[in-house]
């Protein structure tokens, strides 16, 4: 099936332990799509949905124990256990493939094993990487043809290139108790078994595009990172592309994909990618990004006409839900459809009634490709990427984090990043809306010792003169009686604008201690119900709040001891004095 000996081997080697009924190739076609859809139908594994309403859309149940990535049960598996970091769980690497290689041991008789050859990022881009995922799960075949580049043409280039990432999975009994999701960065390999949601069984996303890359980038002098990539056109026609980088269910979607208020008539705004970003420093000392994925992989409840017009539009068709609840007529539904409609089941399938919890699961998804965003931007496809201006880091916080802050330059920048908190989402499974330490975003996707990852991103500091500014935004910080400050959404174009504004050096800042923060009368706020007293709000910083936050990060990195970049601890300590002299 291949000309790729170390893959032909491989998949052989993988038929022997996981003894499957038949080996499947999988050429990405649309046909073959529509052949596992439809076998899907047969199985149960999907229904359909109201194909008058909804034409080509289906919805997947997920086993009740299974609706969420999890970390706890998460592994990076380096020889030494420093090179993986107390961020991440280890496990010696003949110890983890003992394990898991037991749990594969002839898991998929009676099943049909798949093998998809993928491709993360534009085909014919010198930073796109390839990868094999070798399945037992039509359903993880089905969202891998819409997430990826996948089939034919993958496998064209990796017998081109001879190299690519391997990825086993299996749904396993998709049993809590024998579950795990394994990474060997040093071996380009990853395993994964017992669930069959999303980031755990995706393997090109979250395992393969951001802690696998995320090694690699390291080593090759990149960067792998868990942001969206959105381009900012004004009615001038200039375009601005902006890396942001937050949680998972923090809003990465709507905000790439954000439509213009109103009040902004002439302004563009251009998706290149919601979740993952690679980036290159190219010739002209510009920092390029690429977006590896192909589709969106989105949180489905809040999803509105006035959320995101155009993610609700885009769902109308083509598209697989998860967990989602269902009408009478069979229609998709969830909290905050806002459609008029009703639910009739809850996304286990049950009746609904309005004691027994959310009707669809708060972490459902809807898997789209890309090409059916209206906002989809031509230049996603470019072989290079796009051109970065400005990085922004945010996070879910009802308190201390203003609206938006510009870091002094990129060290400083660094340490914005790497301090960086956010209160915990239904995309992990685990309690939700605690505060926790979630550097750039990266907290459960950085494949090796975060100290060493900060000390990659310091190492860019002196490569060029020409690196983005750094951010920070927070969307949702809370007022006294706990009702948000900031409107959101489609508003917040008008933070955007004043980012590409300090970019372009057309407007000045107020200097804190802890960065720049915009001077209330720079911040368009026109036609907002916002009065001088909630933006002063939302721009304000507290000292003391500030020098218990920045005492916060300083725990932190106590758990990295000495591998923390010295120049981070230096920072922050004279930010930390700095606030206090102010105090004085
Ligand atoms: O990791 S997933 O792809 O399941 C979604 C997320 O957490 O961002
Ligand atoms: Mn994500």
């Amino acid at each position: 099936m291949t000309n790729n000996k170390v893959l032909g081997h491989w998949v052989e080697e993988v038929a022997a332990l996981t003894r499957p009924d038949q080996v499947r190739w999988c050429d990405g076609s649309d046909g073959e799509y529509r052949e596992f859809i439809d076998l899907m139908l047969e199985t149960g594994d999907l229904r359909e949905l109201n194909q008058e309403t909804h034409p080509n859309c289906y919805l997947h149940r997920s086993d009740p124990s299974d609706v969420a990535r999890v970390e706890h049960l998460t592994f990076v598996c380096t020889k030494n256990q420093e090179d993986a970091g107390p961020n991440n769980h280890w496990m010696e690497p003949a110890d983890a493939h003992a394990l898991i290689d037991g749990l594969f041991e002839g898991c998929m008789k009676g099943r049909t094993m798949y093998v998809i050859p993928y491709c993360m990022g534009p085909i014919d881009s010198p930073y796109s990487r390839c990868g094999v995922e070798i399945t037992d799960s039509p359903y993880v075949v089905a969202n891998m043809k819409i997430m990826t580049r996948m089939g034919k043409a993958a496998l064209e280039r990796i017998e081109r290139e001879g190299t690519f990432v391997r990825g086993l999975h299996s749904i396993g009994e998709l049993d809590p108790e024998r579950r795990y999701i394994m990474h060997f960065p040093e071996e380009l390999s990853i395993k994964s078994y017992g669930s069959g949601y999303g980031g755990n069984a995706l393997l090109g996303k979250k395992c393969h595009a951001l802690r696998i890359a995320s090694y690699q980038a390291r080593q090759e002098g990149w960067l792998a990172e868990h942001m969206l990539i959105v381009g900012v056109q004004s009615p001038e026609g200039e375009t601005h592309y902006i890396a942001a980088a937050f949680p998972s269910a923090c809003g990465k979607t709507n905000l790439a994909m954000l439509i213009p208020p109103e009040s902004h008539k002439g302004w563009k705004i251009w998706t290149v990618g919601d979740d993952i970003a690679w980036m290159h420093l190219r010739e002209d000392g510009r920092l390029w990004a690429i977006n590896p994925e192909a589709g969106y992989f989105g949180v489905v409840p809040g999803t509105n006409a006035d959320t995101n017009r155009n993610a609700y539009e885009m769902i109308t068709h083509d598209t697989i839900f998860t967990n989602t609840a269902t009408t009478l007529d069979e229609q998709p539904w969830w909290e905050n459809k806002d459609d008029g409609k009703h639910p009739t089941w809850d996304w286990q399938g049950r009746p609904y009634n309005d004691h027994s919890g959310p009707a669809a699961h708060p972490n459902s998804r809807f898997t789209v490709s890309a090409s059916q965003n209206p906002s989809y931007s031509p230049e996603a496809e470019a072989k290079y990427g796009v051109p970065i201006s400005a990085i922004v880091f945010g996070g879910r916080r009802a308190h201390v984090a203003p609206l938006v802050l510009q870091s002094r330059g990129w060290a400083h920048g660094v340490l914005v990043g790497a301090g960086a908190a956010s209160e915990t989402t239904a995309a992990a499974t685990g309690k939700t809306g605690v505060v926790r330490r979630d550097p750039m975003a990266m907290k459960p996707f950085c494949g090796y010792n975060f100290a060493d990852y900060w000390s990659h991103w310091l190492s860019f500091e002196n490569k060029s003169d020409k690196l983005p500014e750094i951010f920070h935004v927070n969307w949702f910080r809370k007022n006294a009686d706990g009702k948000f400050l900031w409107p959101g959404f489609g508003e917040n174009l008008r933070v955007l604008r004043w980012i590409i504004d300090r970019c372009e050096g057309r407007v000045d800042a107020r200097h804190t201690p802890i960065g720049h923060i915009p001077k209330p009368a720079d911040l368009d706020v026109s036609g907002l119900d916002i009065d001088d007293d909630t933006l002063e709000q939302l721009l304000s910083v507290n000292d003391i709040e500030w020098r218990i936050e920045l005492d916060e990060v300083a725990g932190f990195f106590k758990e990295f001891g000495d591998r923390v970049p010295k120049r981070l601890a230096e920072m922050r300590l004279k930010i930390e004095k700095d606030l206090t002299n102010r105090a004085a």
